[in-house]
């Protein structure tokens, strides 16, 4: 099994794992920093190990039609490509068809889109081509080709996407078997903000089996309570031996709920693209660097992080950056918020394994010291 359960919490349903995969082993749980396009924004693969990143997210979507395989392949696969030498997850395609493509339409056979790029060019992404995609990438975590719905939906609309992406993950995991069963491949599982439908996914993705699990579908618009209410429902009925992923989540308290819910893995572009925003995460909750209150500020962002930015800058500093549109801004803002969401997933780790998460957690409370919102 790639993954092993070193220790779980006796109050919540958190555990701390290893995953191992073809380039090392990723201690969860854990924050995958967004690469969309073979780079997390703003930031050197040596920056991304100096925060602490031990995984990054890159997606098939956006590389699929930019570079390209060709290109990709010229190098043995992304992480040659963009000089990477950790683990690397990407996405299916799915969800960014979803929220990019234009003219999007789905059938049996997959997605039929035209590029966002140049509003021209039609293609067609089937479960077996996003499988090849990923295989060329040569990514470590493969994720199914899987059908994301918006909120609100109805009941049968949510049960016939439910229903086409357990249909996927069979031709997913077919495809990845005859080309070897090389790395890993995740299923994912959706239904919608109904329970009935989660569980139902739950159970077909599990018969099918993979080597890990992935909850999407979630933070699509519906409000927060009800992503909660359907985390809390869904993670628990996945197998405990295996990862769980949640898909595009989240806030720094939404990690730590979902962690004490038994997730193991993240990926989420808040504290990269706030970052760029201004909007920063720190132990004080999170704050508005282009505030006038922050003009004469001469302290760090965090007076306990120990990032590059917060080891050297002030708030004055930073905040003038960005006001005056200096490239220096995105990068300094991101490598705080990247190692803020980092260390949070570290500390909540190490809390596990100290057997104190549970305090950890309840720090995290809405109205607790380190309350985000
Ligand atoms: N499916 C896939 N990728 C995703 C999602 C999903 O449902 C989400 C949902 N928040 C984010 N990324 N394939
Ligand atoms: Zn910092």
């Amino acid at each position: 099994m790639p993954f092993k359960t070193i220790s779980q919490c006796n109050a919540t349903s958190a555990r701390a794992g290893i995953l191992t995969t073809a380039h090392g082993s990723i201690e969860t749980p854990i924050f995958m920093p967004v690469g969309t396009q073979a780079t997390v924004k703003a930031v050197t693969p040596e920056e991304l190990e100096g925060v602490g990143a031990q995984i990054i997210l890159g997606n098939t979507y956006h590389l699929y039609l930019r570079p390209g395989v060709a290109v990709i392949g010229l190098f043995g696969g992304l992480h040659g490509f963009m000089q990477w030498r950790k683990p690397i997850l990407t996405d299916s395609g799915g969800f960014q068809v979803f929220s990019l493509a234009q003219l999007s339409r789905i059938s049996e056979e997959g997605y039929a889109f035209q590029s966002h790029l140049d509003g021209g060019a039609r293609h067609v992404l089937t479960p077996e081509g996003a499988v090849d995609v990923q295989m060329a990438l040569d990514s470590d975590i493969m994720m199914c080709l899987d059908q994301c719905i918006a909120h609100p939906a109805d009941h049968p609309t949510a049960a016939a996407a439910l229903a086409l992406t357990s249909r996927w993950a069979r031709r997913c995991k077919a495809r990845w078997e005859a080309a070897g069963g090389r790395n890993q491949l995740f299923g994912i599982v959706q239904g919608g903000m109904y329970a009935d439908l989660r569980r139902q996914s739950v159970a077909e993705i599990v018969d099918i089996g993979f080597p890990g699990y992935a909850v999407g579908g979630l933070s699509v618009g519906e409000p927060k309570p009800l992503m909660m209410e359907m985390a809390a429902h869904t993670l628990p009925l996945l197998p405990a031996d295996a990862p769980r992923y949640v898909m595009g989540v989240g806030t720094p308290q939404d990690l730590v709920e979902m962690i004490a819910m038994g997730a193991d893995m993240f990926d989420c572009v808040m504290p990269t693209r706030n970052a760029r925003n201004g909007q920063l995460f720190t132990s004080a909750g999170t704050l508005n660097i282009n505030n006038a209150r922050y003009r004469t500020d001469t302290g760090p962002i965090d007076p306990l992080c120990d990032c590059y930015t917060c080891r050297r800058y002030s708030r004055a500093y930073v905040r003038h950056l960005l006001q005056a549109k200096e490239i220096l801004a995105h990068r300094l803002t991101t490598l705080h918020n990247l190692r803020f969401y980092l260390n949070l997933v570290k500390q909540a780790r190490m809390a596990i394994l100290e057997g104190t998460f549970d305090d950890f957690r309840r720090r995290f409370a809405p109205g607790g010291a380190s309350s985000h919102n």
